[in-house]
């Protein structure tokens, strides 16, 4: 194969790649060591020179060549907030009433697509092989086909894919669909992923076709982490405040689609409907906040503040507190060693790509003592993960059954859930997933352009 070009919205800076432990990135820093490999993407500045062609700037750090542009403020803002996280992003998350559509933002996105497209010709090589990921991207790959380049182009979705009709709901939704018959492989997260695409797909004639390539973690990393994690010293302060009690965990992003109120409005129901948990049980919600400037976003926010408020209101005693709600962000080794101290680990998105939380409290645990998965039957990972406790998160009731269930769990059945779950979770794991695809974009007949 010959090099590598990736090609993502962000492009993480070299440290990053060298520390990740997350998905995408741990994916690929496996799926490229050793080969070379550029990457491009936007750099997360912005400037107001509305008339200067940006420039990408090259740094070179073991084997990769990293290669950035910044966007004007008005691109950013029409291309990625607006019709990225505003538009496209509710409806592949099936909210197709949160989209706040507008024409000039679907052409803002296409604009900086093409500028991407552009800016990346000089930098390829006739033998490269072109990975693009995710939403931001869609048309890139047929950009580049109408600059002339005739590399093998493969993209991947890392967000969900809904049923056609719910798509095609989205003005420019044919225009995306048929853009993407310029890649040689079109990769998503599960089958009903695959299975919604491709009936889009066939709907604007477009003969290409998706394929499920579920993303996983490092779980041998991630494990070795959470058992120094659980000896770090914030840990030791959150087991003295715990007091003896089960810990319930839930980590995310500040997103809507990751089911946070409903998450605690079910936490609720089952301290009214199972009074025994009541003081002997706590929930921390590590959510730190993402995409701040989305209107959405901001509302989500205070909705959070004022739910987790009046919760603890109305629940807490002087010496317990029911609900802790952070919004920043833990570092890592801290974050795995509070997932292998939890006893449930609660990841109940109404909609998700894959969820790799629920995958790295998996990792996490104690194998003499796992805890247990209480996870959305509306997660990417759900297929794979059959053994957690499977619940339908928009129902409060449904998720205070599963917790009093989960809580209430011998050791036998905790073992046993547990290792069919890591059975799962070694199985795919990110590397692996990074290895499949580009096996699949070798293998594939270079598409006509
Ligand atoms: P995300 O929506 O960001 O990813 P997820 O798959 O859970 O969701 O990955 C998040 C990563 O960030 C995990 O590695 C997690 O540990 C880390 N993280 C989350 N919350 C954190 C916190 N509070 N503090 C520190 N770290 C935190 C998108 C899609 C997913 C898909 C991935 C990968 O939305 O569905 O699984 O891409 O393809």
């Amino acid at each position: 194969m010959g090099r590598l070009v990736v090609v993502s919205n962000r492009v993480p800076s070299p440290r990053e790649v060298a520390q990740a432990a997350g998905g995408l990135t741990v994916g690929l820093a496996d799926a490229i060591r050793g080969q070379p490999t550029l990457w491009f993407g936007w750099s997360g500045g912005t400037h107001g020179k509305e008339d200067v062609a940006p420039v990408p700037q090259q740094t070179e750090q073991a084997g990769v060549t990293y290669a950035t542009i910044e966007l004007t403020s008005r691109q950013h803002r029409g291309f990625y907030q607006g019709f990225s996280n505003g538009i496209l992003w509710p409806v592949c998350h099936y909210r197709l009433g949160l989209m706040q559509y507008s024409r000039n933002e679907l052409e803002t996105y296409l604009e900086v697509n093409t500028l991407f497209a552009r800016c990346l010709l000089p930098l390829l090589r006739p033998d490269d092989v072109v990975w693009v990921h995710d939403y931001q991207l869609f048309p890139l790959g047929a950009a580049l086909r109408r600059e002339g380049v005739s590399a093998k182009v493969g993209f991947f979705l890392h967000i969900p894919f809904p049923p056609e009709q719910l798509f095609r709901a989205l003005p420019g939704a044919d225009l995306l669909l048929k853009d993407l018959a310029s890649y040689d492989l079109v990769g998503v997260q599960t089958e009903q992923d695959a299975a919604n695409m491709n009936e889009a797909l066939a709907a604007v004639g477009v003969s290409v076709r998706a394929r499920a390539f579920p993303i996983g973690i490092n779980p041998k990393s991630f494990a070795r982490e959470a058992v120094r994690g659980e000896k770090a010293k914030e840990n030791a302060r959150l087991i003295q405040a715990l007091n003896g009690r089960a810990l319930i965990l839930g980590v995310d992003r500040l997103d809507y689609s990751k089911g946070i109120p409903e998450r605690i409005r079910g936490f609720e129901r089952m301290l009214q409907r199972f009074p025994a948990h009541r003081g002997r049980v706590s929930f921390l919600q590590v959510a730190p906040v993402s995409r701040g400037d989305v209107p959405e976003y901001k509302a989500l926010r205070r909705q959070l503040d004022e739910l987790s408020g009046r919760i603890n209101g109305e629940w807490a005693e002087i010496d317990w507190l029911p609900l802790r709600y952070i919004t920043r962000g833990l570092p890592r080794k801290v974050l795995a060693g509070v997932h292998r101290h939890a006893r449930v680990g609660l990841v109940t998105p109404l909609r998700d790509g894959m969820n790799l939380v629920a995958k790295e409290y998996v990792a996490a645990q104690d194998p003499a003592d796992p805890g247990v998965l209480v996870l959305s039957r509306f997660a990417g990972a759900a297929p794979e993960l059959g053994d957690a406790i499977l619940v339908n998160p928009y129902d409060p009731d449904e998720i205070a059954e599963a917790l009093d269930q989960a809580l209430g769990m011998g050791l036998a059945e905790r073992v046993r859930r547990w290792e069919a779950l890591r059975d799962a979770v070694e199985r795919v794991t990110a590397a692996s997933w990074a290895r499949d695809v580009l096996a699949a974009l070798d293998g594939v007949e270079r598409r006509a352009a």
